[in-house]
């Protein structure tokens, strides 16, 4: 049974509005993304983690296409708009020509892994001091909800409604292990938003990737797993679980590489 507090007895702090919660960098708190959905929370993950460093006023974010891309308009950073699986290359004409400029892309599995691997592993391996940040959830959510290259065994999507099968479809690519192997990377790591507990641990991540392009050691990157609940099919209240029990299963959270000094 509910509980009301007494009227006639109001607390003495002034209740908390959603927009005390608005990081400084998020221009409009508003957003059209679905319910439930991982995305806003790492792009908040994201513009905390520059706001924190003091770096807001040399950053510039290089986003790809997806349904994240709806938050370029919402940034008060500096904003450039790639092609599908372009943004890495964007990007190091970015940070080339003004060096001192910080510089991260924002993309999702679909935009990065399935349109655009070849951007990302040159990129790396020509160790551009740049960082490239990944939300994966396993689907190209905003055109449906259709399998991408990191879908996992078994998962259903819109084009594998039977669940992901390995003789059929291939093999989800782990970006993360791919890229942890590459000389040119100085940090590599996979966060996930499912849980107040992910979303600090993915915050460090992202810091500890700012440190690495400040310090000039090389390509970072951080993978983030987002809830999609509308591409997986599933209700919004379920997905945190199902991040837990199927993506984070396979793409496992947790520092892959890193070489900074402490
Ligand atoms: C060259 C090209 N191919 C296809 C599209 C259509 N498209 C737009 S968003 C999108 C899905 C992106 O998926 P992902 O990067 O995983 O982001 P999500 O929507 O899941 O956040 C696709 C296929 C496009 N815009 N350009
Ligand atoms: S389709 Fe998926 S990724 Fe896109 S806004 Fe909805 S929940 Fe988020
Ligand atoms: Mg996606």
């Amino acid at each position: 049974m509910s509980t009301y507090l007494p009227t006639d007895n109001p607390p003495d702090e002034p209740s908390r509005l959603v927009d005390d919660f608005v990081p400084t960098l998020i221009d409009v708190g508003a957003h059209h993304l679905c319910p439930g959905c991982g995305e806003p929370i790492a792009m908040r993950c994201v513009m905390e983690a520059i706001d924190e460093r003091e770096l807001t006023a040399r950053s510039v974010a290089v986003f790809g296409i997806g349904c994240y891309t709806a938050f370029s308009n919402n940034l008060d950073i500096e904003v450039l708009q790639a092609l599908h699986g372009r943004a890495p290359s964007l990007a190091t004409g970015v940070k080339r020509s003004k060096p001192s400029t910080i510089v991260v892309t924002i993309q999702g599995d679909g935009d990065m892994v399935s349109e655009g691997l070849q951007e990302v592993l040159h990129a790396a391996a020509r160790g551009e001091n740049i960082t490239c940040i990944m939300l994966n959830n396993g689907v190209f959510g905003e055109t449906g909800g259709h399998m991408t290259a990191t879908t996992v065994l078994g998962q259903r999507t819109k084009t594998s409604l039977e669940g992901r099968d390995a003789a059929l479809h291939g093999r989800p690519i782990l970006l993360s292990s791919l890229l942890a192997q590459i000389d040119g990377t100085a940090f590599v790591a996979r966060g996930a938003v499912n849980s107040a507990g992910n979303v600090a641990r993915t915050k460090k991540l992202l810091l500890r990737a700012l440190t690495a392009q400040e310090q000039n050691a090389g390509f970072s990157f951080v993978e983030i797993l987002t809830m999609c609940p509308t591409g997986w099919f599933i209700e919004t209240e379920e997905a945190p679980d199902y991040l837990n029990d199927n993506l984070a299963a396979v793409h496992e959270p947790g520092v892959l590489k890193d070489v900074l000094g402490q």
